[in-house]
């Protein structure tokens, strides 16, 4: 357990799927899934996002077999009914994701988001959005966390106000990393596919 207060839980739990299995879901979504790249406005120009990404309602009936085999083993050791997963393809080290919360509009209270991560390890940088406390006098909170293949990280709702999370590029020679970020979205954006 990293976190375990106020400002919510966040929780890792290494080896969550065996390495032979997530060593064959990395493969089939490797392969089986659509993987496209979204495109961002910077300043005064559109920029490719650095990472394939896809996503999926798990209600749909077009998922892919290991998406559907991991949610489950999710959804029944959490005991939370995620109904969406966004899932990121970080092609190299020159793959990331900025330091970022999730949208609370895009989330349901009371749910936390639950990442699995497959194929080569990353750092993980969980950093908190300020020093907090009376006049600033809380040191701020910050945990570099290296994922494994097969590791689960759960964040509470709570927490996506408190903290930021990303993946920094590396110079180190990684391979591909695969993560699947399951959430309990509002049936209202689910609807809609916002
Ligand atoms: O790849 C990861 O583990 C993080 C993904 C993430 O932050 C996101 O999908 O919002």
């Amino acid at each position: 357990m990293l976190v375990d207060d106020e400002s919510g839980s966040i929780f890792y739990l290494p080896a969550f799927a065996q390495a032979a299995t997530a060593g064959r879901w990395f493969e089939a979504l490797h392969d089986e899934v659509p993987w496209r790249t979204q495109r961002r406005r910077m300043y005064d120009r559109d920029v490719d996002v650095p990472r394939l990404i896809a996503s999926y309602r798990l209600a749909g009936v077009e998922l892919p077999g290991a998406l559907a085999e991991a949610a489950l083993r999710i959804v029944e050791a959490t005991q939370t009914p995620f109904n969406s997963a966004g899932l990121n393809l970080y092609r190299d080290g020159q793959d990331s994701v900025a330091p970022h919360n999730d949208h609370l509009y895009e989330i349901v209270a009371c749910h936390p988001i639950a990442l699995l991560s497959l194929g080569a390890t990353r750092r993980m940088t969980i950093r908190s959005k300020t020093s907090g406390g009376e006049a600033g006098r809380e040191r701020r909170r910050s945990f570099d966390l290296d994922l494994e293949a097969g590791s689960l990280l759960l964040m509470s709702y709570e927490t996506q106000l408190h903290y930021d999370h990303g993946i920094p590029k590396t110079r180190a020679a990684v391979g591909p990393r695969i993560s699947v970020a399951l959430r309990v979205r509002p049936e209202t954006l689910e609807r809609d596919g916002g």
